[in-house]
């Protein structure tokens, strides 16, 4: 039993805490806010956030866990499809929400709860133990709907210290990003890290490479992205000098969620001097790997495995790969406290993603450099798309696309793209050929059922799909004319 957040315990006098936009917490501040959202869910299984980027949600977060109950992050631009899966699943006996936020219809008569970012309420004593769960956050798998991974709190504070340690992040750091808020990456790294160092979040609300600049030349140390972020980056930095003397001025500009492309690393190491670190996480496994901030930030590789962090590569037969040649592929495997526990209500789901002793199977494919360096290479399942850093299953858009009376068939794939890494195409047998539906109209259904993120960014109409002799979509056909 040990709490998360040290900082918020006699606090500092005015030590700036959380900053979103122009509404910023001292410490103070959070904790008498979070202190008070503790209040009201103590007991709770369960709480839902409504998790738009706003001082609202890092409080009902925060304030969430110091009463030693979970919560379950939504994305409020879920649709309504996705929305009632979450909530049928995770059950959470009340929703936190800010003032004002609109709530759509799918979240039903669910019980709803305004965080008031101003309120004063006592700082609680934490009594949860290491391995009560601390977040479930939905993640999408190659086939059906999203399943919740169960976070316990350990998994949280050893990722975190794990990458103090890695990073030397400490409270003196000042964090600037924009990335949402309902997964890991933006929560869990973004807004819980720099908390549970004593350190101090600036969040941008929406991503821009301006916003960036202006953070890193006032102050901020560290910055973090998805790849498509860098990219926009990298396109931004031959008219703006700003932005790369900003950069050059950051202590640590880390990338994760995705592959960082060498093209965009080279071009923001040729323009300001730095080169971005890259990490290597999962939802299921919080931090696994990174590039130390003392290590060497080569272009293409996720660094060494994070202390705490057993890793290791196995062969389709089974076999641990033992060579550190650069060359033999493996599947990458992980044990640790780093860990979640389980999917949520899907135990045989659970049981299918570990190893007999214990090591999660991440589905990531990787070789390892002489120096222990880890590259990724690749990914077992094609079904699972990287789009704008987010992990998309082509399954649940095929059944959202087959919901739309003019698709007959669907496959979805990804395709390679500059900006999002992989982008989403929709192969559909129109229900009437003199009548297909266009991009439009798919996206929008599509955005509207599961989230816009989620949508295709190309349709491409067919008269039939190719299939094999079980009738399986042989998705490596589609495309080859
Ligand atoms: C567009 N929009 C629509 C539609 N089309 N809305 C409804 N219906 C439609 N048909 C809206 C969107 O809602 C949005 O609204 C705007 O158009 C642009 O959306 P989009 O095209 O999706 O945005 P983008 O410009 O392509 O976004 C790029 C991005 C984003 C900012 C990089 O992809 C992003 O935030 N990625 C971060 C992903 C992430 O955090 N992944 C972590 C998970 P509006 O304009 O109002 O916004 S991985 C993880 O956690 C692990 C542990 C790890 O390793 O990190
Ligand atoms: P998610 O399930 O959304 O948490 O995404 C996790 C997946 O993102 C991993 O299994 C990897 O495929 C990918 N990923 C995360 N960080 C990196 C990285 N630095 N380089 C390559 N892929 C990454």
């Amino acid at each position: 039993m040990s709490t998360l957040f040290p900082a918020l315990t006699e606090p500092e006098a005015g030590r700036p805490a959380l900053r979103f936009g122009a509404r910023s917490l001292t410490y103070a501040e959070l904790a008498a806010a979070a202190g008070t959202v503790a209040a009201r869910v103590r007991g709770a299984d369960r709480v839902a956030v409504w998790a738009t980027p706003a001082l609202e949600t890092a409080v009902a977060v925060v304030g969430t866990l110091l009463a030693g109950v979970a919560a379950v992050p939504l994305n409020p631009r879920s649709g309504g499809k996705e929305l009632r899966h979450i909530l049928s699943d995770s059950a959470p006996s009340l929703l936190l929400a800010a003032p004002g936020d609109e709530l759509p219809a799918a979240v039903g008569d669910l019980d709803r709860a305004d965080v008031d970012v101003r309120a004063a309420g006592p700082l609680p004593e934490e009594r949860a133990g290491d391995g009560d769960p601390a977040l479930i956050v939905y993640t999408s798998g190659t086939t059906g709907p999203p399943k919740g991974a169960v976070l316990p709190r350990r998994a949280l504070s050893t990722t975190l210290d794990a990458l103090a340690d890695a990073w030397r992040w400490t409270g003196d750091d000042v964090l600037v990003h924009g990335l949402p808020l309902f997964h890991v990456h933006g929560l869990v790294l973004g807004v819980l890290g720099p908390l549970r160092r004593g350190g101090s979040l600036r969040h941008l609300g929406r991503f821009s490479p301006e916003g960036v600049a202006r953070e890193l030349n006032e102050g901020a140390t560290m910055l973090f992205g998805v790849p498509t972020m860098y990219h926009r980056i990298a396109e931004a930095l031959p008219g703006d000098p700003e932005l790369a003397e900003a950069l050059g001025r950051a202590r640590l500009l880390v990338s994760g969620s995705a592959a960082l492309p060498v093209h965009d690393h080279e071009r923001i190491a040729a323009a300001t001097g730095r080169r971005v670190i890259e990490r290597y996480g999962m939802t299921e496994t919080l931090m696994n790997t990174s590039v130390r901030a003392d290590g060497e930030p080569r272009a293409g590789t996720v660094g060494v495995p994070l202390p705490g962090v057993e890793l290791r590569l196995v062969e389709e037969d089974g076999t641990e790969v033992t060579a550190y040649d650069g060359e033999t592929v493996g599947e990458i495997q992980v044990r640790g406290p780093n860990l979640f526990t389980a999917y949520l209500n899907r135990p045989d789901a659970t049981a299918a993603a570990f190893t007999a002793d214990g090591f999660f199977r991440t589905g990531d494919m990787a070789v390892r450099d002489p120096d222990g360096y880890v590259r990724i290479v690749g990914r077992k399942a094609t079904d699972l798309i990287k789009s704008g850093g987010y992990k998309i299953g082509a399954g649940e858009i095929e059944n959202a696309l087959l919901e739309h009376p003019g698709v007959r068939e669907a496959a979805v794939t990804g395709e390679p793209d500059a900006d999002l890494g992989e982008r989403i195409v929709a192969w559909v047998v129109p229900a009437d050929p003199a009548d297909p539906p266009g991009l439009e109209e798919l996206a929008g259904h599509v955005a509207r059922r599961l989230a816009p993120h989620k949508r295709p960014r190309v349709v491409r109409h067919l008269g039939s799909l190719p299939r094999n002799d079980m009738g399986k979509v042989m998705k490596r056909e589609l495309g080859r004319g």
